[in-house]
């Protein structure tokens, strides 16, 4: 291959590090309205009264809008299919506030500091009503957080329940008793947040033919344009929705978050108007990772061979259920789609609380998953005396094997069979066994404060969700031989234009620089499901590659036509015929342009998929523990990932390295408390502490040999897998280390220092 595998430059490179206007906020429109949002100050409420007359009396405000300003329409604001598979729980504004930060009133003004002033000037009376702050206690709560009436979804109203699931394969109790071992545990991870460098930013405008102009850094335009439609009541043809570069989104931006409230200050005022959140916001009214208190039973046999896993989840959805039901399917699907056992089951409930809304967070549910059942399996290795690498490699799925659970559990809808055509997971395990010195530096005898274990751990992913997600492409060829490439599918920061744009050439013959991608604007690309579920390189990438090939065949027609010939083939960038004659793609298209057998050649595919191809990783970490203050420090990950064949090495390697700092801050410095009040404490970056370039460990990172034969040139996804294992090898290499199990993150240097088995 060409193209395929090879470093080639980003598409956007050279605009993004010139620091040219690429991002949503980069553009200056005139007489642009700037928005703001009243945010909860208390965690559930009536409003009895809610009076703007002083705010909408100050100079310069356009427009305040509260609950009052729309008929009730539930929705959900996760940017999902349709139907959607979780709750629709959500107004525009409500009268009922659920959580401290949820929207009150928004208001629209000539500059950002009128908004704020504005805001002061709203007088509100809340009547205060009892609260659930804790996930364990919200299904016993004897009082429902949402009404049943005009809701629709929600799995359990009085019992606040926003989704529910439970599978079996097999008799999960009778496997467990007569297993020869059984391991227990409970495990919970926090909320945590994307951080993307990008906050959330939408503008809005009425074009010259009065339709809504919707500028945003979203992972989903298709889904904004339906939502946006669907609950501010207009046509989906009135709605277009560009989507420029994106500063990162991490599943953050698979929501409809604010564009639905500029989108209404647009729609009466006529006017352009713009929202943008401060760091401050993304940290209490955007998405975090949902928290869940993840329990599994593993049983064995005496041959180390698992009999029965049994998984019980319970997930903390905050406030309201976007993702409720879809990232706890997640949790269950991953898990039980890394280890074969011939008995499973899963138990999951979604609960309401008073807390921050829980959504995609890169992973979507399968980070809390792994951190449990890794934890487990190191467990369960040691009570074995088995090596743990060796007791994962006797457990994990083959080739050729059945993914049971696939089947009978879907995202939201019932799943589809799966087979695993390709998994180099034992290679994986073998190479980060060699690249971190496990069986050396595992077994050394350690004295003195600081004490050193290594930890390891494996997990899974998906490409794209089955049978759900779509993407489709559009090429068409200029006379220059360059080819236009239009996606639906949305380039996030992730590159994922330059992975399409190497697909197109590689079928095309031509370099990458040939290729000219748009993405996306669903005025001007066809329909994509966005960027989600790892699914761009996998579903969007292989619509991508049947339409390159339809318009290889047309070329190929098209200059047998020109050449008189019956029979022909294109070699470099030229169609040549059986006696020699030849015309260069340039003659080709410039012929059909203008002279003769006119026609443009162009091509387009849509591409769906029953199969989700799991991408593997096997992580090792290395720890050094600090007996006397508790405090753990990561010296080395090694991370070895099976993400099929690579399309472009250098940002597959991006992919790993920017989703260790995330895992390793959800293993040790990130979470999000509330204090009594269920108001949110660290709302900045000085005290929520993501990983940084100063904590970062050294970094082995490399990818297996793989070939995945429904994925596009082989290839599988790269975008979540590295998210998920890193946590887990950290505490079982703290457990290494100085005999602690850390069963609940982040780690605490004070848990450390009250278990430590010296
Ligand atoms: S968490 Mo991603 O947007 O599936």
């Amino acid at each position: 291959m060409k193209v395929i595998g090879k470093d080639t430059e980003r598409v956007d490179g050279l605009a993004l590090v010139k620091g040219k206007p690429v991002f949503a906020d980069d553009i200056a429109i005139k007489d642009m309205l700037h928005v703001k949002i009243l945010h909860s100050p208390v965690a559930h409420a009536k409003i009895l009264e809610i009076d703007t007359s002083k705010a909408l009396a100050l100079e310069g405000v356009a427009a305040v809008f509260t609950h009052k300003d729309f008929t009730p329409h539930y929705y959900t604001t996760a940017g999902q299919g349709y139907p959607e598979p979780g709750p629709r729980d959500m107004l525009i504004l409500d009268s009922t506030v659920r959580f401290v930060g949820d929207r009150v009133a928004f208001v629209a003004a000539e500059t950002l500091e009128i908004a704020e002033q504005a805001l002061e000037l709203i007088r509100v009376e809340y009547e205060e009503l009892p609260c659930i702050f804790d996930m364990e206690k919200a299904m016993t709560a004897g009082f429902a957080l949402h009404p049943s009436e005009g809701t629709s979804g929600i799995h359990d109203v009085s019992r606040n329940v926003a989704a529910h699931l439970d599978a079996e394969l097999g008799d999960v109790d009778a496997a467990i008793k007569t297993s020869d071992y059984v391991f227990e545990g409970t495990y919970s991870t926090p909320f945590v947040q994307m951080a993307s460098i990008e906050p959330h930013i939408s503008i809005t405008w009425l074009d010259d033919n009065n339709r809504l102009v919707i500028r945003t850094s979203t992972q989903v335009p298709y889904h904004v344009r339906r939502i946006v439609a669907e609950v501010l009541d207009i046509p989906v043809s009135r709605v277009r929705v560009i989507k420029p570069r994106i500063g990162g989104g991490f599943g953050g931006k698979q929501e409809i978050l604010n564009e639905e409230l500029v989108a209404a200050v647009t729609l009466k005022t006529g006017r352009p108007a713009r929202i943008e959140y401060t760091r401050e916001e993304e940290l209490f009214a955007a998405r975090l990772r949902h928290p869940e208190l993840v329990t599994f039973r593993l049983g064995f046999d005496n041959n180390q061979m698992l009999t029965a896993i049994d998984l019980n989840i319970l997930e903390n959805c905050g406030a309201y259920g976007p993702h409720a039901l879809t990232v706890m399917s997640v949790t269950a699907q991953k898990a039980l789609s890394m280890y074969k056992a011939p008995s499973i089951r899963v138990n999951g409930d979604g609960v309401y609380t008073n807390l921050t809304i829980g959504g995609a967070y890169r992973g979507y549910g399968a980070p809390q998953a792994f951190f449990p059942l890794e934890s487990l399996m190191d467990e369960a290795a040691e009570q074995m005396g088995i090596d743990p690498i060796d007791l994962r490699l006797k457990n994990v799925f083959q080739v050729g094997d059945d993914i049971p659970i696939a089947k009978i559990l879907g995202e939201g809808r019932e799943g589809f069979p799966m087979v695993l055509y390709s998994t180099e997971i034992a290679a994986c395990l073998n190479q980060a066994r060699e690249l971190s010195n496990w069986d050396q530096l595992r077994h050394q005898q350690q004295t003195g404060r600081f004490r050193k274990g290594l930890g390891v751990a494996v997990a899974g992913q998906g490409s794209g969700i089955p049978g759900i997600d779509m993407g489709s492409a559009f090429i068409k060829m200029n006379e220059d031989a360059s080819f236009n490439l239009q996606v639906g599918a949305t380039d996030l920061g992730t590159g994922s234009d330059t992975a399409l744009a190497q697909i197109a050439a590689e079928v095309l013959n031509v370099s990458v620089d040939k290729i000219i991608v748009y993405s996306s604007d669903t005025d001007l690309t066809p329909f994509d499901t966005g960027a989600y579920a790892s699914s761009t390189t996998y579903i969007s990438g292989s619509a991508v590659k049947k339409a390159a090939e339809i318009c290889r065949e047309m070329i190929l027609e098209q200059g047998k036509k020109l050449l008189q010939v019956e029979s022909a083939e294109i070699i470099d960038t030229s169609v040549v015929a059986a006696d020699g004659a030849s015309m260069s793609y340039q003659d080709i298209c410039t012929k059909s342009f203008y002279t003769e057998e006119q026609v443009q050649i162009m091509g387009t595919a849509s591409h769906m998929s029953y199969d989700s191809p799991p991408p593997f990783n096997a992580t090792i970490a290395e720890v050094e523990v600090d007996t006397l203050t508790g405090v753990v420090r990561v010296i080395k990950v090694v991370s070895v990932t099976d993400a099929g064949q690579i399309i472009n090495p250098k940002m597959a390697e991006g992919q790993i390295e920017g989703g260790i700092p995330q895992a390793l801050g959800m293993a040790l410095t990130e979470f999000m408390p509330f204090d009594e009040k269920g108001r949110p404490i660290n709302l900045d970056f000085n005290s929520y502490h993501i990983y940084t370039a100063l904590d970062m460990p050294e970094l082995v990172v490399r990818f297996a040999d793989s070939h995945e034969p429904t994925g596009p040139y082989g290839a599988k996804a790269v975008a979540e897998i590295p998210i998920n294992a890193p946590a887990p090898a950290v505490t079982n290499a703290i457990y290494n280390a100085v005999g602690v199990r850390v069963k609940h993150l982040p780690v605490k240097p004070a848990q450390i220092l009250h278990d430590l088995k010296l």
